[in-house]
């Protein structure tokens, strides 16, 4: 089934767990030739064929017609033309006339041309030319997508499987100050009676932006708050940055650079780069000692009593370093002199703009890893232990791997529940030691469509504990977009309410009638049994939580070009609307299902669907979705965390004579 080939001498990304002989000879599909220093591969597209993958990319659930480029980025504007976002997912499935996967293991730049120049035409380019391809072959006549994808779980390990409580609603908003503003979130919450498991703590909970720090002006008694809520099953979920604050007495910053734990520029000294604490260091995560030692100060955390957190700006994003602000200014001083015409005035801005994130800087620094490990892509001849200087740049998209990784292998070493863990940035492998969220979105009604065809594909990748953040990140939301958002976002693992600092509050007590949103999450509790029992069967049988419906129904042409409709687990198919004042939408039903319709609360209707197009009355305040032929879905109680969820008297809706298998953990 799985074939590799070696061009070169690859960097050992570690994305891969079986021990898999490369292959000689010619490929199995397409061509491999070298291009611009780096590795080209071409291989025709057919009519009708499709392509599924890329993990967290924009644009559809079949990305041909598209290019991607695969380079980790904080991205705070993502449009239809964004190329790329804060993860690497290099994993494709080419579905048609030839039916294959590929993942090209490569730890910096690949481009994906998926028909853009050349309709007739896949393109992969690969910066440098060593690099690993693995070919997937299907073996059966049809189940082709689920047996790819299951084979290239196999090869890159078990998903992540978060503890219970993290399926349940976790409020957050970057710009909760103070003990008093989350106190106030958690009570506002269960005086309302919608239920709740978690807040997120952002970035000023710290002290000055401190890692592993809390500031206690603003959490006197930290310890004792998060004691209080977690008895009232609500935990809290810190953030932590990359950046280390550069400051005399920060103990970690120091500690960082006395064991030579962080990343250097050529010359051997700190690199340092800016971002939320001002001027910061950065730990070279890929050197495992490095890697450990970082994991290890999450311990300060769990210590407090904290049982989940959010690994944020980890692509690294680096607003600024000292260097490239020196060229900038050198730049900029010539506009002093020069008339600002249209043309100058845009070079002005643009030059002004080109600190933020540039590219450039991540050619500044460098990472320690072993010879070996290296191949092709040592800058140094090895040292004395036989290791080596490889340029940040060349392998960028493993950063925020590692510092999850890290933190992941130390919780490993602890007793008790494995922590929540999920990230920014990522590549494959990272889907073993945590989640990701999709990062910056806005408050469009066309990122309710996006989060939908995010999901999916960084399930493909292998990514099943992930969410959008609800309502949009970025801009102003509206009541009818979070309802919406909402009734859609429930069915998917990570359920977070999340928005952006100086937008407007969107809790969802901030809005007209609060019963109809508690309705909705009332909903997501139902359904928790469900959904985590139907979460470990697809983490432990290398299956698919949610997907496209082509993955189920391959051989239905409607259903293979379905965009906008998921399957959830074995018996769940969700059809969001996500027009604004929509009342309603087409549905596609590859078979006869039950149409449920939740309101107030309760089970409204249900009514039998039969196999074909429909349009579908979807009320504001109302969540509909569809429970697959011949099969049945358990319900629970409501409750008001999922500690308090009675897993033993539950209700069904669909076809109440069909069996339905509840896992639980353990
Ligand atoms: O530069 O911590 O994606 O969720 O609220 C912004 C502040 C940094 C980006 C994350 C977002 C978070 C925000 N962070």
């Amino acid at each position: 089934m799985v074939q590799k080939f070696t061009f070169g001498k690859p960097f050992d990304t570690e994305a891969v767990v079986q021990e898999i002989k490369a292959s000689k000879g010619s490929l199995p599909f397409g061509i491999a030739r070298k291009k611009d220093g780096g590795l080209c591969w071409t291989c025709p597209l057919f009519d009708g064929d499709k392509i599924f993958g890329l993990g967290e990319t924009m644009r559809g659930i079949d990305k041909r017609g598209y290019a991607f480029d695969s380079f980790n980025t904080d991205q705070p504007n993502q449009t239809e033309t964004t190329q790329s976002l804060y993860g690497s997912h290099n994993f494709i499935i080419v579905f048609g006339k030839k039916t294959f996967g590929l993942f090209v293991d490569y730890p910096g730049r690949v481009k994906f041309d998926l028909g853009f120049s050349n309709s007739s035409e896949l393109c992969v380019q690969t910066a440098r030319a060593d690099a690993d391809l693995y070919f997937f072959v299907p073996q059966k006549k049809s189940g082709s997508l689920k047996e790819i994808a299951r084979a290239f779980r196999e090869l890159t390990g078990k998903s992540y499987v978060p503890p219970k409580w993290a399926f349940g609603f976790c409020q957050s908003r970057w710009g909760y100050k103070s003990a008093a503003d989350i106190e106030k979130v958690w009570k506002t919450y269960r005086k309302l009676g919608i239920p709740l498991d978690s807040i997120c703590m952002d970035i000023d909970y710290m002290k000055d932006y401190k890692d592993f720090t809390v500031d206690a002006k603003k959490f006197p008694d930290f310890k004792n708050f998060s004691a209080r809520l977690k008895k009232d099953g609500v935990r809290l979920v810190p953030i932590i940055d990359a950046g280390v604050k550069k400051q005399k007495g920060h103990k970690i910053y120091e500690e960082m650079l006395a064991k030579n734990f962080d990343c250097k520029n050529k010359s051997g000294t700190t690199f340092e780069a800016g971002v939320w604490p001002g001027d910061s260091v950065f730990a070279d995560f890929l050197n495992p000692d490095a890697r450990a030692w970082f994991g290890a100060q999450y311990k300060a955390l769990l210590d407090l009593g904290i049982e989940g957190f959010w690994n944020d700006m980890n692509e690294p994003a680096l607003f600024y370093t000292k260097e490239n602000l020196k060229t900038v200014f050198a730049r900029l001083e010539k506009f002093k002199t020069r008339p600002l015409d249209v043309t100058g005035l845009f070079e002005f801005t643009g030059t002004a703009n080109s600190v933020l994130n540039n590219a450039d800087d991540y050619k500044r620094f460098f990472h320690k890893v072993s010879a070996k490990r290296a191949g092709a892509f040592a800058a140094t001849k090895p040292d004395k232990d036989k290791n080596v200087l490889v340029c940040h740049k060349d392998v960028h998209n493993l950063y925020g791997y590692n510092m999850t990784r890290g933190a992941a292998e130390f919780f490993e070493t602890q007793e008790g529940a494995l922590p929540l863990l999920y990230s920014r940035s990522s590549y494959i492998g990272a889907h073993r030691y945590g989640g990701v969220w999709t990062g910056d979105n806005h408050s469009y009604w066309g990122d309710i469509l996006l989060s939908l065809q995010q999901v999916v594909s960084l399930n493909l990748a292998g990514f099943l504990y992930t969410g959008s953040d609800i309502g949009g990140f970025n801009g102003n939301t509206s009541r009818d977009l979070l309802l919406r958002w909402t009734a859609f976002a429930l069915f998917t693992p990570l359920f977070r309410n999340h928005s952006a600092f100086g937008t407007r509050e969107q809790e969802y007590y901030q809005f007209e009638n609060p019963d109809a949103f508690k309705s909705m999450v009332e909903l997501r509790y139902a359904l928790v049994p469900y959904l985590y029992s139907e979460f470990l069967k697809a983490a432990k049988g290398d299956g698919l939580f949610a997907r496209a419906l082509a993955f189920d129904f391959e051989g239905d042409e409607r259903a293979r070009s379905v965009h906008d409709q998921m399957l959830v687990g074995n018996e769940i198919m969700v059809a969001p609307v996500y027009v604004q004042n929509a009342i309603g939408r087409h549905v596609y039903l590859p078979e006869p299902m039950t149409m449920v319709e939740w309101k107030g609360g309760k089970v409204a209707a249900q009514k039998k669907l039969s196999k074909g197009d429909h349009f579908v009355e979807v009320p504001l305040e109302s969540v509909v979705f569809f429970v697959r032929n011949k099969k049945k879905v358990p319900l629970a109680a409501a409750a008001p965390c999922v500690d308090k969820i009675d897993w033993t008297r539950l209700s069904f809706v669909g076809d109440k004579s069909a069996a339905y298998e509840l896992v639980d953990c353990e």
